[in-house]
């Protein structure tokens, strides 16, 4: 009877209790305990959300660590982890549609200028507002893995241009991936439309500081929903503030939940979401975590381990 250790910084007894109904279905033997509790010092696996890796790490019967996400930074921050272990994450295309509806929804929106007719109606204006050429539009998504990938497709589908950055090169159908620091210049230089879905690593952080907002083109939308500690949040309220960048919707800050004093929510081109634009789903990524516990158990490499030397 595997135990795991679970945690999850939403968490509550009601929330481990439907994770673990969810895995029985597939894996009837699993035993989710909290990972704060005594029972957890059996554990063979932790299935984990931005847990007290300290914690973590002083389990000494622990064969492998599960992400209850796709992102596996919570656990590979500050090199607590020792690299040995494991690491699981999970890969569900249901993520990766639900993340694809959220940014078509922020790319529809900046297009057809949403919030401009939200303001009109709020003073009874019946006027039509300028139409951007959707055909014209080039839209960058830096990184296109699991979750980039569906969403440059899905935007392909709907008419725009869209271009996708990765580290090693991929080739998809109409879709024109690059790789390497010159093309990301090119792409912030030429595009008009930003999206980030990139995993956090050491290459990442920063990654979007003024010295990229201020190459894009006056007026660029950029979305992030990869992970905050990418965007140096001062330099794009700087860049929000002059209308350089028109508008930005962000899923993910550098301390979350976003503190009350960020000068984010007071930018009106910045929205804010709470890290929503994708969530996990037990109903359908329990089948691949009942997996992945059998697998550590039984001394297998599940699918999904991270390269820990590539840090995502
Ligand atoms: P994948 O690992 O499948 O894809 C990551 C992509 O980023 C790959 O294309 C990879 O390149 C590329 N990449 C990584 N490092 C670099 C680099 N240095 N330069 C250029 N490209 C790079 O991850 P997922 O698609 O599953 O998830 C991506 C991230 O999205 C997660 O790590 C997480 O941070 C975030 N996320 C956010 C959610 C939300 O709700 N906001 C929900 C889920 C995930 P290559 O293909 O060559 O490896
Ligand atoms: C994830 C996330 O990484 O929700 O899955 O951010």
């Amino acid at each position: 009877m595997p135990v795991v250790a679970f945690y999850s910084n939403h968490s509550n007894a009601k929330l481990q209790s439907e994770w673990e109904n969810k895995i029985q279905v597939h894996y009837p033997l699993v035993n989710l305990v909290p990972l704060l509790s005594d029972q957890a010092e059996n554990a063979i696996i932790a299935l984990l959300w931005k847990a007290p890796l300290e914690r973590v790490k002083n389990l000494n019967n622990l064969k492998g660590l599960i992400s209850l996400g796709q992102g596996v930074d919570h656990i590979l921050k500050d090199n607590i982890i020792n690299n040995k272990m494991p690491v699981v994450r999970i890969v569900d295309p249901f993520m990766a549609k639900s993340m694809s509806h959220w940014v078509v929804m922020c790319v529809l929106n900046f297009t057809r200028d949403t919030f401009g007719y939200y303001d009109q109606q709020k003073n009874k204006i019946y006027k039509p507002r300028k139409e951007k050429n959707f055909t014209n539009l080039k839209i960058a998504i830096y990184g296109i893995g699991a979750i980039g990938s569906v969403v440059a497709k899905d935007l392909k589908k709907l008419g725009f241009k869209v271009y996708g950055w990765s580290r090693t090169q991929k080739k998809i159908p109409g879709i024109i991936c690059l790789i390497g620091k010159d093309k990301f210049k090119n792409l912030l230089k030429s595009c008009d439309i930003h999206i980030c879905l990139l995993p956090l690593t050491k290459e990442t952080y920063n990654i979007f500081d003024n010295s990229s907002f201020k190459i894009m083109k006056h007026g660029s939308c950029f979305i992030n929903a990869g992970r905050g500690e990418q965007v140096v949040e001062e330099h794009l309220i700087k860049n929000c503030k002059s209308g350089h960048i028109s508008s930005a919707i962000l899923d993910v800050y550098r301390k979350e939940p976003l503190p009350k004093k960020s000068k984010l929510w007071e930018q009106e081109n910045i929205s804010i979401w709470p890290h929503v634009a994708a969530e996990t789903n037990p109903e359908t990524a329990a089948k691949q975590i009942a997996n992945a516990i059998r697998c550590i158990e039984n001394g297998q490499i599940p699918p999904n381990t991270i390269e820990r030397k590539l840090g995502y």
